[in-house]
């Protein structure tokens, strides 16, 4: 066990790698603390104050006040070598083996291991606002709230639900994907077949008096009540 060190304070922000932890204090400098054979708890001295984290497997991630990029530990993939073009940055992820970070502009750029096409950035994406990288892909997050991802997508980590509504906010697992989406408007055509009608009415009846999964509560009061029904009738 590695116990967060006394000194840290309270903290802004975390973030944890394969086997460490990087923690940003209120007052924006960097602790890390956790498995250090790579020097991923060793950050850079000169590292100042810092507005974000990120930890890869053995490898650390800083972004400065400034949006500066800084990177520390493992570099078996070239994943501490910081683009020396890449400039200013609004959002960092770090992959397990390679890293991600949003520019101002809203471009992406990625770097370390692209075994599985995870640092190929598409060359079409632009208004990215955050990013999130697992080991063998990268996920964007436009500002209209759609995603983009690239890589590995073979346990579906690239495949968002379909009908998955505005994303604001994403992260990544080694391989898969989780994000926070505000779901799509309820209408009373529960089973989205274009018609209000009998069997949309025999869902929301199967559900009367619960508190309802999926759409059926339409008034959105927690009760499957008459309210609903008024709601449906009016739209059969
Ligand atoms: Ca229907
Ligand atoms: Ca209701």
């Amino acid at each position: 066990m590695f116990p967060p060190p006394a000194t840290l304070g309270t903290t802004l922000a975390i973030a944890a790698g394969g086997y460490h932890t990087i923690a940003l204090s209120t007052t924006a400098t960097v602790a890390c603390f956790g498995y250090n054979a790579n020097g991923q708890c060793t950050p850079p001295t000169n590292l100042g104050t810092c507005s974000a984290v990120a930890g890869g497997w053995h490898h650390s991630m800083a972004r400065t006040a400034a949006g500066e990029v800084r990177c520390w530990g493992a570099n078996a993939s070239g994943q501490i070598n910081v683009p020396a073009a890449l400039g200013t940055t609004i959002a960092i992820a770090a992959g397990n083996w390679h890293n991600a970070a949003v520019r101002a502009n809203g471009t992406v750029v990625c770097w370390g291991l692209n075994d599985h096409g995870q640092s190929t950035v598409p060359t079409s994406l632009h208004s990215v606002t955050a990013v999130a990288a697992g080991a063998y892909h990268t996920i964007a997050l436009r500002a209209d709230g759609s995603l983009q991802c690239w890589g590995s997508n073979d346990k579906g980590q690239c495949y968002p639900p379909p009908d998955l509504g505005a994303v604001t906010a994403l992260a990544a697992g080694t391989e898969h994907s989780l994000v926070i989406a505000t779901l799509p408007p309820c209408d009373a055509d529960f089973n989205n077949d274009g018609a209000v009608d009998a069997n949309d009415l025999g869902a929301l009846l199967g559900q009367w008096g619960s508190a309802g999964t999926g759409c059926v509560d339409l008034s959105g009061n927690g009760l499957v009540a008459a309210e609903d029904l008024a709601i449906l009738l009016s739209a059969w």
